[in-house]
């Protein structure tokens, strides 16, 4: 008699699975470089149902950073050891960030080749900025050129998700959709981008701190899930959250955009708050610009923020009160996403 039991899929199974016959291709180019964009959530990724392949509890829907990212420079190497730099300095082995891509990068070897690979970020790693996002990115789209795969962009949302699960949303421009999916290989968690363009839409980045967080996001997320009492309201707070988002964005309606975005990251910090034990990622300043956006708000300014998993503060606001939203917060570093739509 055979008995059937459920195996949880691996990465590396993922990861055949996507490139199927392609993985033994190995008319690899000399060298490959690609570049990503970060992206922040208005609706938050926030818990996963499976831990190995980044498969999220929930939609969540994001919007593309366009001059912050990572630049990734990839080359197959005759070294014994894999080599790798992050923004000009060699790491050594024990470096987090080598032992994170490095252990991504065994997925893909073939002939146990060995990699040099060059990573220059221009934000803030590991403060909440959605480094490893566009570093995942990066380094899929990399490896695409570096083999001839030709993947498609759905493919290397896929990708770039089991690396980390706000990859997948940083192969797109401007708004983004990353569907959760059903299946236990993951094969229809992906993102897609969203028609609608919104020249007029500014995002304001307010940096409090460049230091790496205390706790990572997987952790935290893992941590919530196990421990808040709240997290079961979670999935349907998403739900409601994404139709209204959507909405906006089709109507450009920066009011509901910004309030449901704002209460989305306030929830999710309530899930963590109210885990056990606490996870806070605010400090002072975060909680003093709030205040500010809140008070400005009541003087009729249209502006909201919202927050990711560290301290700093993402402004979402339109065009017209930039001098006024300059004047209250002159450290704030302006993002355009639609730049080319202006
Ligand atoms: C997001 N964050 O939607 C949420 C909101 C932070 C707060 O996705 O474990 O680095 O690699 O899948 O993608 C940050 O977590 O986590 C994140 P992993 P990831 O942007």
């Amino acid at each position: 008699m055979s008995v059937v039991c459920a195996v949880e899929t691996t990465k590396q199974q993922a990861v055949d699975l996507v490139l199927g016959e392609r993985k033994a291709n190995q008319a690899a180019m000399h060298e490959a470089e690609a570049f990503a964009a970060t992206n922040i959530a208005l609706c938050k990724y926030w818990g996963k149902r499976d831990l190995e392949l980044n498969l999220p509890l929930t939609d969540s829907l994001s919007i593309t950073l366009p001059d912050k990212g990572a630049k990734t420079r990839l080359q197959i190497s005759n070294n014994e050891h894999d080599v790798v730099y992050l923004n000009n300095v060699q790491l050594t082995d024990v470096h987090p960030f080598f032992q994170r891509v490095t252990k991504f990068l065994d997925l893909f070897r073939v002939h146990q080749c060995k990699f040099k690979l060059w990573t220059e970020s221009n934000i803030p790693v590991a403060a909440g900025l959605a480094s490893s996002a566009c570093g995942f990115a990066a380094l899929v789209q990399a490896l695409d050129q570096l083999f001839n795969w030709h993947l498609t962009k759905q493919e290397l949302s896929i990708l770039a998700r089991l690396g980390s699960g706000s990859a997948s949303r940083s192969l797109w421009h401007g708004f983004v959709h990353w569907q959760a999916g059903v299946e236990p290989q993951g094969l229809d968690s992906f993102a897609k981008p969203l028609k609608t363009l919104w020249p007029t839409l500014r995002i304001g980045l307010l940096v409090f701190s460049e230091k790496p967080k205390p706790i990572s996001s997987r952790k935290a997320m893992q941590q919530t899930v196990a421990t808040s009492p709240l997290f079961s309201t979670w999935p349907q707070t998403v739900a409601e959250d994404l139709a209204k988002i959507k909405v906006a964005i089709d109507n450009q309606d920066l009011q509901h955009l910004g309030e449901t975005a704002e209460g989305n990251a306030m929830a999710m910090h309530a899930l963590m708050q109210s885990s056990r034990p606490a996870i806070v990622y605010s400090t002072c300043e975060t909680l003093q610009a709030m205040q500010k956006i809140w008070q400005a708000r009541k003087q009729h300014l249209p502006l909201y923020f919202t927050q990711d998993a560290g301290p700093n503060l993402k402004l979402i606001f339109e065009a017209a009160i930039l001098p006024q939203v300059e004047a209250l917060f002159p450290g704030m570093e302006l993002v355009i996403p639609f730049r080319s739509e202006k």
